[in-house]
């Protein structure tokens, strides 16, 4: 992407410090070098992300928006009337529509730390469902939230999909799920979205298109670094790696040195050998029973669970 490339680097004060801090830390722990994956979503990299969603090797979002459609009556049926669909992220354009078609929600409330993609779903969700009084709340929702007052009494949907759990380590997950029912308080439920354990070479194809869309997004990393914090990183010099850690029963993304490298980030000066990589991204996969588990360990009972013939995916309905 040339433009990437090409584009001036950002003035150091206006780049943000938890991204500069994030990225010099994890260039300098040369025993395990990893960038947090929230740094991949600049407006590239979230127009990357769209792509990756639509591509014929990555299975998630088409099957899980499939399993929105087929039983979200059925989740409509247990919820019952009147509660507040809570959305943790911002409502995405496909999947958000057949829930609350489906329950009819009182309230909608999308919680999200990116003020202005929020704004913007939550205004074309209200546009799309005039009935619903639609409540965004800008907030990190990796801690509990103080929901709208306008939704206080009503019986909270939290709604969790896209499997984003994945992408947290186990003791994540579990305070992120332990938060979300501080936030919605007992007696809610969640409808949660959790990609299977499966095939390696079917998960390693989801992340490692043969259209190159998934590299362009782990690589968009280094040309943001680049951009915004003035790194003279050789992203030429990288490539796209997704491996199954069946350890951790996850794929992994890594960026590889094909040759040394040396680059500086702000006045810093890093090497890296050729086969060294820089970690960027864990996706979790999880089998019907470590689901459960999770679920439980996070205050969380399991009520119902829907899947596709292939179990590749799985919704499932949980009880605080
Ligand atoms: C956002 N998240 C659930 C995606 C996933 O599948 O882990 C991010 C992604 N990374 C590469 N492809 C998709």
């Amino acid at each position: 992407m040339l433009l990437e490339q090409d584009a001036p680097p950002l003035p150091a004060e206006e780049a943000d410090p938890a991204f500069r801090a994030d990225v010099l830390k994890g260039f300098a722990d040369t025993r395990r070098r990893a960038i947090p994956a929230r740094w991949f979503y600049d407006k590239t990299g979230s127009e990357l992300f769209e792509e990756i969603t639509q591509l014929p090797e990555y299975y998630p979002t088409r099957v899980e928006t499939a399993l929105l459609a087929r039983h979200s009556s059925e989740v409509a049926e247990i919820a019952g009337p009147g509660r507040a669909v809570v959305e943790f992220g911002s409502g995405s354009s496909i999947k958000t529509p057949h829930l609350l078609r489906a329950v009819n929600p009182a309230a909608y409330v999308p919680i999200d730390i990116s003020g202005d993609f929020l704004r913007e779903s939550a205004a074309a969700l209200a546009a799309d469902f005039p009935g619903v009084k639609v409540e965004p709340v800008e907030a990190d929702f990796m801690h509990p939230i103080d929901l709208p007052m306008s939704v206080g009494e009503l019986p909270k949907l939290g709604f969790f999909p896209g499997s984003t759990i994945g992408n947290m380590i186990a003791r994540t997950s579990v305070d992120l799920l332990r938060a979300m029912r501080e936030s919605l308080g007992v007696g809610s439920l969640l409808l949660i979205g959790m990609d299977r354990v499966k095939d390696p070479a079917i998960l390693v194809r989801a992340y490692d298109d043969a259209a190159g869309v998934t590299a362009r997004f782990n690589l968009n990393l280094l040309h943001r670094i680049n951009r915004e914090l003035g790194g003279t990183i050789p992203v030429e010099a990288f490539r796209h790696r997704a491996i199954w850690n069946d350890l951790y029963a996850r794929v992994e993304m890594h960026l590889e040195a094909t040759c040394d490298v040396t680059f500086g980030i702000e006045g810093a000066s890093f090497s890296m050998r050729r086969g060294e990589t820089i970690h960027t991204e864990n996706s979790h996969k999880y089998g019907q029973r470590d689901a459960r588990l999770l679920l439980r360990a996070g205050g969380w009972t399991p009520l119902r669970e829907w899947t596709d013939a292939d179990n590749m995916f799985a919704l499932i309905l949980a009880g605080a």
